[in-house]
């Protein structure tokens, strides 16, 4: 799965997270060491922390066949409890959470043991990627090692990445765009990487000492990037430039053309997904638009009631897509697996984009307001509702995403206290708080406003267009 890596097609690149660097040949022996380690070992959970020992558990497992499940490492209460109930991984792999009950199987940066090759079959789970739904918890994405592979080798024959790139990000190694495209991606490619430890323009900028021909980041580090010209104009010398995970605004593309002399290339995926649309290097480059389905994807736009909708750069439908970057299923979760997926086998993404006669695509929206894509996280309203209305100052609440120029959508929250008299700005920043400890940190409202009542249908369903002044 690690191509490179593990051929020996190695070259001269390294490794860089936050700060620390392994040459392949060391990051090989240190992840063989961990293979070792977890014989007989199912499935681990990573706490994702943006650091070597990350990369070093999550390659040691893939080479010894074991399933991953990457955990955010400001994970609260609930989330924690509940990633590990439905996950039931076997041990911590690396760093634990303080008092976990489960097994700590150590990892050693500095270990190095003879790699050994395993045969692994292409169809064993890769990966357990908790995402959030418009509704209820986390579900476990199951994605298979052949998906992860069929994805990378799409997007390295779009991008022409390849062996030669050293690829610059400081995304969260939870997530497919930091994880599988920004950590994976290199190693199948035989690339350098450098991880900046974080998403800020300064940290961006000083990746281009360390050699970076590529960029991956989502709008929001783009954006913050088009207001620092001094840390943009730093990668200017770059071969690529890369955005996803959320919309990137035109103002921020065409700003960054006039900063970096680069046009940004879009893409566009899921969780479920990976990466299935995206501008080719050497492909058309416009604003707004997010390119074309990769190798081995195909996609199609459907209205209502499940008839097509034209091709023709104008038509607004949902996108559905198929192939061989997508997803097992939801783990324990038949019924929503079912329910993701049309009766001719198309996954529908949830998603509205428009088509265009060449191919190109352009994300519109999502179909539900319930799901909000904040700084590039996929945030599901219900499960911040469900957090709220467990404080006991609570008595009816609605989340929204706000419209917001950094963040793409800010999270609001609209509460209803059972009492009056504590509505007011020390109960927001209680809620707030009680959100990001039992969730975690990118899931706290970013505003909680007190309203008396919140507007409902005859049916007594909250509507959320309202809150939206739509
Ligand atoms: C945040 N803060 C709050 C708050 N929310 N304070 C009070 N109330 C709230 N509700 C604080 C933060 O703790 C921080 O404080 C400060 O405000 C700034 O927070 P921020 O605005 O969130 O910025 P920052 O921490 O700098 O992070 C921005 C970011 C990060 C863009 C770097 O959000 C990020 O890495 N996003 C990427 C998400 C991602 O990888 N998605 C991919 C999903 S996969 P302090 O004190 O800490 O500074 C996918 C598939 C695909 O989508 O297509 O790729
Ligand atoms: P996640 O599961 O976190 O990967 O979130 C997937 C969702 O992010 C998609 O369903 C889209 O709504 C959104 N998304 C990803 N990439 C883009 C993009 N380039 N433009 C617009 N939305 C995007």
């Amino acid at each position: 799965m690690l191509t490179a890596l593990e051929s020996g097609r190695r070259g001269t690149q390294q490794v860089t997270v936050a700060g620390t660097t392994l040459t392949y040949d060391a990051l090989l022996g240190a992840a063989a060491q961990v293979a070792d380690d977890l014989r007989g070992t199912c499935r681990v959970a990573v706490l994702a922390t943006p650091a070597m020992e990350t990369v070093v558990a999550v390659v040691g497992a893939l080479l010894a066949g074991v399933e991953v499940v990457p955990v955010p490492p400001d994970s609260g209460r609930a989330e924690l409890d509940h990633v590990l109930a439905d996950s039931s991984p076997d041990c911590w792999l690396g760093r634990a959470p303080a008092g976990t009950a489960l097994p700590v199987t150590e990892v050693d940066v500095a270990a190095r043991s003879a790699y050994r090759p395993r045969e692994v079959d292409p169809g064993r789970t890769a990966f357990v990627l908790y995402t959030s739904g418009t509704t209820g918890l986390p579900k476990g994405v199951l994605l298979s090692r052949r998906a992860v592979a069929a994805g990378l080798d799409a997007l390295a024959e779009a991008w022409a990445w390849t062996g030669e790139d050293v690829l610059a990000h400081g995304l969260p190694l939870f997530h497919v765009h930091g994880l599988i495209l920004g950590v994976l991606g290199p190693l199948r490619v035989g690339g350098g990487l450098v991880h900046v430890g974080a998403g800020t323009p300064a940290a961006y900028a000083g990746a281009a000492e360390a050699g970076a021909t590529m960029w991956f980041a989502v709008p929001t580090i783009w954006s913050r990037l088009a207001e620092a010209p001094e840390h943009a104009a730093a990668l200017r010398g770059a071969r690529l430039l890369v955005s996803g995970s959320a919309a990137l605004p035109v103002p921020v593309f065409e700003r960054l053309r006039e900063l970096t002399g680069h046009e940004v290339v879009e893409r566009y995926g899921m969780s479920e997904t990976l990466i299935t649309v995206a501008t080719r290097a050497d492909g058309v480059r416009q604003a707004g638009w997010v390119g074309v389905p990769v190798a081995g994807v195909e996609t199609r736009l459907r209205d209502e009631a499940g008839d097509p909708v034209p091709h023709d750069g104008e038509s607004v439908g949902r996108l559905e897509v198929r192939g061989a970057t997508l997803f097992d299923g939801y783990l324990h979760r038949p019924e929503a697996t079912a329910e993701a997926w049309t009766a001719d086998g198309w996954f529908r993404t949830g998603d509205v984009a428009v088509v265009a006669p060449d191919g190109r695509h352009r994300i519109v929206g999502r179909e539900s307001v319930d799901l909000i894509k904040s700084a590039g996280y996929r945030i599901g309203a219900g499960e911040i509702e469900a957090v709220l209305l467990g404080h006991p100052a609570v008595a009816e609440c609605a989340v929204v995403g706000e419209p917001d120029a950094d963040l793409g959508q800010r999270i609001v929250a609209h509460v209803v206290t059972r009492d009056a008299e504590t509505a007011g700005p020390a109960l927001g920043a209680e809620l707030t708080a009680y959100v990001g400890a039992e969730l975690s940190a990118h899931k706290r409202p970013r505003e909680v406003r007190f309203v008396r009542t919140l507007p409902r249908n005859e049916m007594g369903k909250v509507q959320k267009s309202r809150l939206l002044g739509r």
